[in-house]
């Protein structure tokens, strides 16, 4: 009985591991690679991810920098909105963003419905001020 259990046990354990692996919270991934970075008045908005490009279901870090030393600036609530320019309609993506418990630092949560180049907009409100950025990102 044990034997014919066990392999269903290992199954359960495996599944649970890599669960909470894909949900690891992205202000915790030790290495990132700086995609964007875009100068806005005094900030620099800074784009990175734990890969080398977006793909089309992503999680990644926006970040708020001082263009003046670099430290992580609190710019209140962002909002994030991607889309494509195609022939016919315009396809829309999404870029849900939301605080981490690093002021200045945000996750995104992506989705792209295609590889390739979308125009993503970034766009930010609170006590500071309020601003936008708008870039080409390639999907893969
Ligand atoms: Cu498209």
């Amino acid at each position: 009985m044990n034997r014919r259990f066990g392999p269903t046990v290992w199954g359960v354990i495996v599944v649970v591991a890599s669960t909470a692996a894909g949900c690891g919270r992205p202000d915790a991934v030790a290495k990132l690679t700086e995609l964007q970075r875009l100068r806005s008045g005094t900030l620099d908005v800074v784009l990175s991810s734990p890969r080398d490009v977006l793909r089309r279901n992503d999680t990644f870090i926006i970040e708020f920098r001082s263009t003046s030393g670099g430290s992580l600036i609190d710019v209140g609530s962002v909002r994030g909105s991607a889309n494509m320019p195609m022939t016919g309609m315009p396809m829309f993506g999404t870029i849900d963003v939301t605080r981490t418990e690093v002021a200045g630092r945000y996750a995104a949560d992506a989705r792209f419905d295609m590889a390739g180049t979308w125009r993503m907009t970034i766009q930010w409100q609170g006590p500071a001020g309020q601003g936008s950025v708008t870039f080409a990102g390639t999907v893969e």
